[in-house]
């Protein structure tokens, strides 16, 4: 991850808290395209897969389809519902950094958009993956306050702990991969699924991947991949359920897990709840030994 001087070289504008103003006048025709195909693929196809959290908060949002959000508007909105703005950043900030924007409710969204040739895959979060895929859920105010917990709990793990891989963990596997389980079925509510075409389709309806039931010590013990499709998801009963997990004091849970195992994607374990168990025919070398 580049540094503040670095970062300066190609962002002459970047504060001391790596944010950047958006210059929204900056975006081209192009640019504001690829979004408008974006979104409009997605608000297809996320109707019957996304949780009704998300889709309601898309709504409320209301977001304009054929142009990139000025994020000043969109934040004064947001914050009206939950108190959480978004600044825009050039893309990953430090660990230090990201947590203590979500600390004091700002979420960091990444500036540019992605390639036309980029639509399907990208690693670093941009403006669609961040305000498309993260945005929404901030306007549940349940899980705003998760959001926020986990900016703490990343402050503590980091001053106190060393406990950021089990920490990251938690955070991939539920606000960026994360499924609920619904009276309807399966949803999706992690913004890296929301935000993607094909794994929209793919966490909820392949055979392919694990979907086993969210247990926090399991899940921080998870290693993950980020190149591609999941080959394991967690499914939360509900949003209280997260987030009373995770508000307990962490302390003891990070002095179990480091004496013990970690897991592979693709693994299942004795006491693990499997809600569907995985062909792995996606990637057949991903099933368990
Ligand atoms: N920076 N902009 C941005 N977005 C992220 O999601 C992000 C980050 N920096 C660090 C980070 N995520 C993760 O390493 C933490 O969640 C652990
Ligand atoms: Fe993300």
């Amino acid at each position: 991850m580049p540094n503040l001087d670095e970062l300066r070289r190609s962002h002459p504008d970047i504060a001391e808290d790596f944010t950047i103003p958006q210059r929204w006048d900056h975006y081209t025709v192009a640019e504001h395209a690829v979004w408008q195909t974006l979104f409009e693929h997605q608000s297809k196809i996320l109707p019957g897969r996304a949780c009704h959290e998300f889709l309601d908060g898309l709504a409320k949002l209301g977001l304009a389809p054929d142009r990139i959000p000025d994020l000043e508007r969109l934040s004064d909105k947001l914050e009206k519902e939950t108190g959480w703005r978004v600044v825009a950043v050039p893309s990953l900030v430090p660990d230090a950094v990201f947590f203590d924007h979500l600390a004091a409710r700002r979420f960091p969204a990444g500036r540019f958009i992605r390639k036309p040739e980029q639509l399907d895959y990208i690693e670093e979060p941009d403006i669609f993956h961040d305000v498309f895929g993260h945005v929404p859920m901030l306007v549940h105010p349940m899980f705003a306050d998760y959001m926020q917990a986990y900016g703490k709990g990343g402050q503590r793990a980091l001053a106190e702990f060393n406990a950021l891989k089990n920490l990251a963990r938690l955070y991939w596997y539920t606000v960026e991969f994360g499924l609920i389980a619904t009276s309807h079925g399966l949803r999706i509510y992690g913004s890296g699924i929301v935000s993607s075409r094909a794994e929209s389709v793919y966490a909820v309806e392949s055979p392919s991947p694990d979907r086993i039931g969210f247990e926090l010590e399991r899940v921080m013990r998870t290693d993950y991949r980020i190149d591609d499709f999941q080959d394991c998801y967690f499914v939360i009963e509900s949003f209280e359920a997260l987030l009373a997990e995770t508000t307990k004091d962490f302390a003891a849970l990070y002095a179990r897990l480091a004496a013990g195992p970690t897991y592979r994607p693709g693994e299942i374990i004795p006491g693990d709840r499997v809600m569907t168990r995985g062909s792995h025919s996606y990637r057949p070398g991903s099933h368990a030994a």
